[in-house]
């Protein structure tokens, strides 16, 4: 097993009989929802929403019970993955376009468990290109009001050169700012920007984290 395996399989040790689980994107998140749905044929009876289009097919494939929106009040644990990982716990996520949904699920969870490997871990966040969802209506505009905080934002496209649409019909723009030295301070600028539908600065939304080595161990962060 990889150090993403490692610990997505561990994290699904928190899951429990009558839960309602958030299934999290991308490919670490993945191997936590294979876990789930081996638990689940095993006889783990739960339910689940997902994060994003993709994570809610592979949840049916593996008759993970899927439950609407509509029909719960709070979900106990979400499993998800993340870009980076600062040692406040702070989180850029969205490399994989499902930040809204991500965010949306992890707010409404009492418990959200990141899974990474160790290269997630950095000293300060901003490597990673910041993921923003924008709506389409003047996005331009939009792309010049993040500009003006310091990064080159750039309208995320297919490797075939189309325009990435989110599950929810918006744009994501990857906002480089190279290392973010507050970013809490940034997350306050952001939600005053007209046109950002989200941003992929989660802050104080980690209640643990577990990460995978390659040589096979995985630490729990609290
Ligand atoms: C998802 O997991 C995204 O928010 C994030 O970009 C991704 C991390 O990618 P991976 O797990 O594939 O390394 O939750």
């Amino acid at each position: 097993m990889n150090g993403k395996q490692l610990a997505a399989e561990k994290a699904v040790e928190w899951i429990e009989d009558g839960m309602v689980v958030g299934l999290g994107t991308g490919s670490t998140a993945y191997w936590a929802i294979q876990a789930i749905g081996r638990k689940v044929a095993e006889g783990l009876s739960i339910r689940a929403v997902a994060t994003s289009i993709p994570s809610e097919e592979l949840a049916r494939e593996l008759n993970i019970p899927l439950i609407p929106w509509s029909e719960i009040t709070s979900i106990d644990v979400t499993i998800d993955g993340a870009d980076e990982v600062d040692g406040d716990y702070h989180l850029v996520k969205g490399g994989g376009g499902a930040l809204l949904r991500e965010k949306i699920t992890a707010y409404a969870s009492k418990c959200m468990i990141v899974i990474v490997d160790e290269n997630k871990l950095v000293k300060q966040l901003g490597a990673f290109g910041l993921p923003v969802e924008v709506v389409p209506f003047a996005w331009e505009m939009t792309a010049k009001h993040l500009e003006k905080l310091g990064c080159k934002a750039i309208r995320r496209s297919h490797s075939d050169g189309g325009v990435f649409i989110t599950d929810n019909g918006n744009y994501i723009m990857d906002c480089h700012f190279g290392s973010i030295q507050d970013a809490p301070e940034l997350e306050q600028k952001l939600q005053h920007i007209p046109g950002i539908v989200e941003h992929g600065l989660f802050i104080g939304l980690a209640d643990r984290v577990i990460i995978g080595y390659e040589h096979g161990t995985v630490k729990v962060r609290e």
